[in-house]
């Protein structure tokens, strides 16, 4: 691994630099700045829920405006670029290259996502992540609306360019010693989620150009009123999205392949089914898209087809699961902070997954479709196995990147707080969707149990921003002055770095 702040070096040299960990840098930096921006705006609408009537945020537009900024924010803005971060910095050492396969490419694709933030940022559009029509067409004010929809055809085009290089790095620059079938699961996760991602935004990039064209009165393919259809949006917008969530969860899944066994001093229980398993989550991720659609009327055949899509991936993560718990069934596991972080997100993992084969028993939709429990259900996935397999992963590379340690202590903290905080938040949204609260709400009547579950979530958010604080002191403190690192074994688990290839090709 390079560690390139190991000496200090203008600022510039690593912003023109095309070097895949120099962009990994850059993408690392942007994504850990845009979670705690976005998260803020998370705290701005739990405190704002905490009572009913208006406190904080004083008129409903502005919610609306904070939710979708805050919604944007994480999963384009944090999550994927932090997922190319880690791809950057692995997947070329990983297939034994000297770089990415086009450097430039890399960089540009890089620099596509600060201006889309900006213009996300800027524009602080109101018609939530997904802009559905018909009020995306007819209402949402210009230009905030035309802000977003032009920041996300950026932050489209610069994933199909990473997602190119991915493809084109894995397959066709590894070493020619190493087999596809030999290349770790953290650089698998990598081809598969960049297949999907290859396969799946060209339709949402199309859905973009036709909104923006119903927006400027030119079309009417979502515009009811010239014959449109909105519900053609949904199919579009859910076809690039549900396999999406798969685009954001496999790299995740990926990087605790590299902690568990670590940590565990044990190799991958089953290399061979971890591959299948990101395989077949990237196929069955495309035969489930209108389960967020249970609700629009579609016929009884069609919503079977798509319950039973749904379902394929229930053992394709299980299997995920599985492995983990077998390559740390009698591991002499280490608990640093990373390997906490990556048990704690398999934890909720369960409880995400266990929501999720509710949510796609269509009799059951009904009753939480556009409900809290599907805000709980959501997040719990995102925030509880994404973020957390993320911030694993970030506390893994940080002495490799840096040459320094973080503060264990904080970081075993900051693992804590967040564990309870996302319980305490997305468990009990859940409840609050079966006491029948709607999602996207920014006042609620008073009623009792609405107020104490509104409280607990809103307690639980700000354990977790509190966390989230002691997080960045530590690593702006430590990234200075922390102890210097061993950078051949920092964690002390012993052992020789473990790379599926090299059981089977011991000379390299
Ligand atoms: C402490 C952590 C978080 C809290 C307290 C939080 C809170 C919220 C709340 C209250 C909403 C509005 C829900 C509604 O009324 O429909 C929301 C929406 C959303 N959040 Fe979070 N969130 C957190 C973390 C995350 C993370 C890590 C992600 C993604 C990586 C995320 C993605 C979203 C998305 C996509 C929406 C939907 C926005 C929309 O409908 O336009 N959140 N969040
Ligand atoms: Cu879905």
């Amino acid at each position: 691994m390079v560690l390139e702040l190991q000496k200090p070096r203008p600022i510039w040299q690593i912003m023109f630099s095309t070097h895949h960990t120099d962009v990994g840098l850059l993408y690392l930096i942007t994504s850990l700045g845009f979670l705690f921006l976005g998260g803020s705006l998370a705290l701005a609408i739990r405190a704002e829920l905490f009572l009913p009537g208006a406190q904080i945020i004083t008129d409903s537009m502005t919610f609306n405006r904070i939710f979708t900024v805050h919604g944007t924010t994480l999963i384009f803005l944090f999550i994927l670029p932090f997922a190319s971060a880690v791809g950057n910095y692995y997947v070329p050492i990983m297939v034994r290259y000297k770089d990415m396969a086009y450097p430039k490419l890399n960089a540009i694709a890089f620099w596509m996502i600060p201006p889309s933030g900006a213009l996300i940022w800027l524009g602080f559009a109101d018609f939530t992540w997904y802009a559905t029509p018909p009020y995306s067409i007819i209402s949402a004010p210009g230009p905030a609306a035309d802000m977003w929809i032009f920041g996300l055809k950026i932050l489209g085009i610069s994933s199909v360019l990473g997602a190119i290089n991915f493809v084109v790095t894995i397959l066709k620059c590894k070493h020619p010693d190493m087999s596809i079938g030999q290349v770790p699961l953290l650089a698998w996760s990598y081809l598969s989620s960049s297949l999907i991602i290859l396969v799946a935004i060209p339709t949402f990039a199309a859905a973009l150009l036709m909104l923006l064209t119903d927006r400027l009165g030119v079309s009417g393919f979502f515009n009811p009123a010239m014959g449109g259809d909105p519900i053609a949006y949904a199919h579009l917008f859910w076809f690039t999205f549900h396999p999406e969530v798969y685009v954001l969860v496999i790299p995740a899944i990926g990087m605790m392949y590299e902690i568990i066994p670590r940590f565990s001093r044990k190799p991958i229980y089953s290399y061979n089914s971890g591959i299948f398993a990101f395989v077949l989550l990237s196929i069955v991720g495309f035969s489930s898209w209108a389960h967020h659609m249970f609700a629009t009327g579609m016929s009884f055949t069609e919503k079977t087809v798509f319950m039973v899509g749904t379902l394929a991936a229930v053992p394709a993560s299980a299997m995920h699961v599985f492995n983990f718990i077998a390559t740390m069934w009698n591991g002499r596991i280490k608990f640093s902070t990373p390997m906490m972080w990556s048990v704690g997100g398999i934890a909720l993992f369960f409880g995400a997954g266990a929501g999720g084969v509710v949510n796609s028993a269509m009799p059951l939709d009904f009753s939480t479709h556009d409900t809290y429990w599907v805000v709980g259900h959501f997040h719990l996935f995102v925030m509880g196995t994404i973020a957390f397999g993320s911030i694993a992963f970030f506390y893994y590379m940080f002495p490799y990147v840096t040459g320094r340690m973080y503060n264990e202590t904080m970081g075993k903290i900051h693992f804590v707080m967040s564990f309870i905080g996302t319980i305490l938040v997305f468990f009990t949204q859940h409840v609050l969707g079966l006491y029948g609260m709607p999602r996207r709400i920014f006042d609620y009547p008073p009623i009792p149990e609405w107020i104490a579950m509104n409280q607990i979530a809103t307690v639980g958010a700000m354990i977790i921003g509190v966390s989230m604080a002691i997080f960045l002191a530590n690593m702006i403190y430590s990234s200075g002055k922390g102890k210097l690192a061993n950078t051949e074994d920092p964690f002390g688990v012993g052992g020789k770095y473990y790379y599926p290839f090299e059981a089977k090709n011991p000379s390299h």
